[in-house]
């Protein structure tokens, strides 16, 4: 009995989808064979910019197309650190020195912005593939992007559903991909919290190919050290206000950075509490900090905002989204403060006089 892995699985899920950007895409991709692309991802890598980069370079094989997957900031998540090494993804972090020659063109995926160092400037971009909208000036063959699906990888998946490269449930290769998309879309649609029509319909289809025990590893993926360490010091700084915490964690690394927000996720669990920023001076050059809220009445928006301000140019230290928002204030020269406990000091003392300031209790 010939097996038809192939035959439009989702095709039961029954909204009209359109195939116009798949065979678009189909139609750039097949007038580039025999070249070579890379596949750029712009800012920290995350799931969702990580599965979509395989699934980009999935498909240029299919094309005979050669890509290179480029980031241009540290993986700094544990959790992403740990789906790139289990699905074993070949990435490389940009240098002054990639060798840019021999390469023909550049695709772009789940970037937001989309600047480029300016030796990329020479290479024609192929191929833009977002959800957000996209900021910045750019040229490309074929640009894709949706602000009602909830990850660029949902889009991917849509490719792949439309056949644009073979989906075969006994390739490892296809499962390993099918995985990293469902994994995207989980984590940019906060556990299908904000998930929408096209990622449900996605969800679906990448559900048959991946590697469940696979998922499940990279999702367990235990607590690092360093954001137990971080959360325990943001827990014992705490300071609650009504239904507020606000947390200051010292000094954090760069590469730790997230583990501000995870510690930031944490206190919010507690009973009584409505939203937490927690916040700490990473990399001796940022005062940066993370909001969370369960509240229907703060918006962190328009809350980090007012309480942070802008910088001389007009543009905000902080800003966000529903939920939740981040804000990142320029320690300028005051780094070099020669003591560190000090410059702690200060720069806690001031978050704490603006935001017990902000919510009108007075702090003693
Ligand atoms: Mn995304």
């Amino acid at each position: 009995m010939p097996t038809t892995t192939e035959a439009t699985p989702g095709a039961s899920l029954s909204v009209a989808v359109s195939r116009e950007p798949s065979q678009s895409l189909k139609t750039i991709l097949s007038s580039h064979k025999g070249e070579r692309h890379v596949i750029a991802i712009r800012g920290y890598p995350d799931p969702d910019s990580i599965g979509s980069a395989m699934a980009h370079g999935f498909i240029c094989r299919e094309f005979e197309i050669d890509t290179t997957i480029l980031y241009f900031d540290d993986i700094s998540h544990h959790e992403n650190r740990a789906l790139v090494k289990k699905l074993a993804i070949d990435m490389t972090r940009y240098s002054e020195d990639f060798e840019l020659n021999g390469y023909d063109r550049l695709a772009i995926v789940d970037a937001q912005m989309v600047e480029m160092p300016s030796d990329f400037k020479r290479l024609p971009v192929v191929s833009i593939v977002d959800h957000h909208k996209v900021q910045g000036e750019f040229d490309a063959e074929f640009v894709d992007v949706r602000e009602d699906a909830g990850s660029t990888s949902s889009i991917y998946a849509e490719y792949l559903e439309h056949n644009l490269a073979a989906m075969n449930k006994d390739s490892p290769e296809a499962g390993k991909l099918a995985s990293a998309l469902l994994f995207g879309i989980r984590s940019d649609t906060d556990d299908y919290l904000l998930a929408r029509e096209l990622d449900y319909r996605a969800a679906a289809f990448l559900a048959q190919y991946a590697d469940h025990d696979l998922l499940q590893a990279i999702s367990k993926q235990s607590i690092s050290p360093r954001t137990m360490e971080i959360t325990q010091r943001a827990y014992a700084n705490k300071v609650i206000a009504d239904t507020h915490v606000l947390a200051g964690v010292g000094y954090v690394r760069d590469e730790d950075r997230d583990s501000i927000g995870q510690a930031a996720d944490y206190l919010l669990r507690r009973e009584g509490i409505d939203t937490v920023i927690c916040y700490g001076i990473v990399n001796n050059q940022f005062v940066d900090g993370s909001m969370r809220t369960t509240s229907n009445v703060v918006d962190p928006d328009r809350f980090l905002k007012e309480l942070f301000g802008a910088d001389p140019h007009g543009i905000a230290y902080g800003g966000g989204r529903a939920d939740k928002g981040a804000f990142k204030i320029p320690l300028g020269p005051f780094a070099s403060c020669g003591d560190r406990d000090l410059l702690w000091r200060m720069v806690q003392r001031t978050i704490e006089d603006l935001f017990f300031n902000k919510i009108g209790i007075n702090r003693e």
